[in-house]
């Protein structure tokens, strides 16, 4: 049976008022408090009660356990600043929910009334907003309009029923600007009250956040509105973002939200995707159309599925600019240029000097750089060949025919058949690569480079005549 206090808050949340401050009475009987220490990946519980679904995987992540009360799934957020590593080597202070940035991922189930208690462990006062779920006006948290903002210190309550399943998100909608750039959001997934519906093998979810840190500091300049220097996937960054692990022929989704100042184009090698799901529900079949890269614009959701072939398969944002970690943009381009005995030169007078990307970048990769403590380097990820030369928004969809089901851990590196991969060519005769053969008129090998020499082939960009 509810008590009177509680058909009071049930009462009070449907009405104008919106969500409502819980006494301390009530407090006393809030759901356990669940935190997680750790970034790892937290292979999914099935739902220990309520209707059954296949529970997302959240990269980097977990979920949040729940409560049963009176027909009621209880959830507890708290608002709180965390430490977050970004990929081993890197600790970022962030705020975040229930001890890591991004919160936990909120499942349910269409159909199921949820009630979800915010505790705010924050310095200033925020909200809660349930981005793309269909709820009473009064429960959409936009502080100052639906809402007062939940002040410091105070723990408010949330209640409505899941009408759609989807992919959603939830973030704070007061301070926006600071709380979003300090890592203040989560996934919210609704399963299908028909678990044969939208039926995947697996299913993965993950946010895109930026952060502009410092290299050396810790903590993210708020202000930042588009040169950020972190580009995220659940507040990690490549080499620490774990793997997608599926099985070969498995039907995989993959959820990814945006929350960035800008658009992704979210690229998977090896296969063709189609969007099934948005933050506005599900995409008809008929509707859906093929596509290698999947553009996530601000504040929008995409999931993606497709049917995994065996093999490492990059997945990454195809912005080159993300896949790389904080270095900042201010390095001159010196492709082509001799820096000569530069180096040295300066080396003299300014210890561990290196000059930088006179025959490209791969060099920083390479060389290991000394680099400032909680710094991590701009392009790193060790594979079975080398460096991978990424940072930033990528990973690896790793497919393999032995993969039980529910199993997530790193398989390792693909072994790859005979005869399917690219190998060097080895010449029978030596020196026998031929010299190119070149258009009357065209420039002489040593100019090809040369952006010094005045007065060259380079000036205008009117059409080549030949001449
Ligand atoms: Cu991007």
């Amino acid at each position: 049976m509810t008590t009177p206090r509680r058909a009071f808050l049930r009462h009070a949340g449907a009405s104008a008022l919106g969500a409502v401050a819980v006494s301390r009475a009530a407090a006393a009987t809030l759901p356990e408090l669940a935190t997680q220490a750790t970034a790892a990946t937290q292979p999914p519980p099935l739902p220990s009660s309520g209707r059954p679904y296949l529970p997302v995987v959240t990269l980097n992540g977990w979920s949040l356990p729940w409560r049963m009360r009176d027909g009621v799934k209880e959830f507890h957020l708290v608002a709180e600043p965390v430490v977050r590593e970004l990929a081993p080597g890197m600790t970022a202070r962030l705020w975040g929910y229930n001890g890591q940035s991004p919160g936990p991922t909120i499942e349910a189930v269409e159909g199921d009334r949820v009630r979800i208690y915010v505790t705010n462990r924050l310095p200033e006062h925020t909200s809660i907003h349930w981005h793309g779920l269909i709820v009473p006006s009064g429960m959409d948290g936009v502080s100052g309009l639906t809402q007062a903002p939940i002040g410091p210190g105070k723990t408010w309550v949330y209640e409505f029923e899941l009408t759609h399943a989807g992919t959603n998100m939830y973030h704070p909608h007061a301070d926006e600007m600071t709380q979003m750039a300090m890592g203040m959001m989560g996934s919210f997934i609704v399963h299908p009250k028909d678990p044969r519906r939208h039926r995947v093998d697996r299913d993965f979810v993950f946010l895109l956040a930026a952060y502009d840190i410092e290299p050396g500091a810790a903590v993210p300049r708020i202000n930042t509105m588009l040169d950020f220097n972190l580009w995220t996937w659940n507040s990690r960054v490549y080499p620490g973002i774990a793997p997608l692990v599926a099985r070969s022929g498995d039907r995989v989704r993959i959820r990814f939200g945006n929350l960035t100042m800008t658009n992704h184009p979210m690229h998977l090698h090896g296969h063709h995707v189609e969007v099934s799901c948005t933050d506005g529900g599900w995409v008809p079949k008929s509707a859906r159309w093929p596509e290698a890269t999947v553009d996530v614009g601000v504040g929008q959701m995409r999931a993606i599925e497709f049917t995994a072939t065996p093999g490492d398969w990059a997945f990454h944002c195809h912005k080159s600019h993300h896949t790389m970690n904080a270095m900042g943009h201010g390095v001159p381009t010196m492709l082509g240029v001799g820096a000569g005995d530069l180096a040295a030169r300066i080396a003299k007078l300014v210890p561990d000097y290196m000059a930088m990307g006179e025959r490209g970048m791969s060099d920083m990769a390479a060389m290991r750089m000394p680099l400032p403590a909680n710094t991590l380097p701009m392009m790193d990820g060790d594979g079975p060949y080398g460096s991978v030369e990424m940072g930033g928004m990528f990973s690896v969809v790793k497919v393999r025919d032995d993969v039980a089901a529910g199993r997530y851990d790193d398989p390792g590196w693909y072994r790859h058949p005979p005869g399917t991969q690219a190998r060097e060519y080895v010449s029978e005769q030596a020196g026998d690569v031929p010299p190119p053969v070149r258009a009357p008129g065209a420039a002489p090998d040593d100019a090809t480079f040369d952006v010094k020499k005045p007065g060259g082939h380079h000036e205008g960009h009117g059409g080549h005549d030949g001449h």
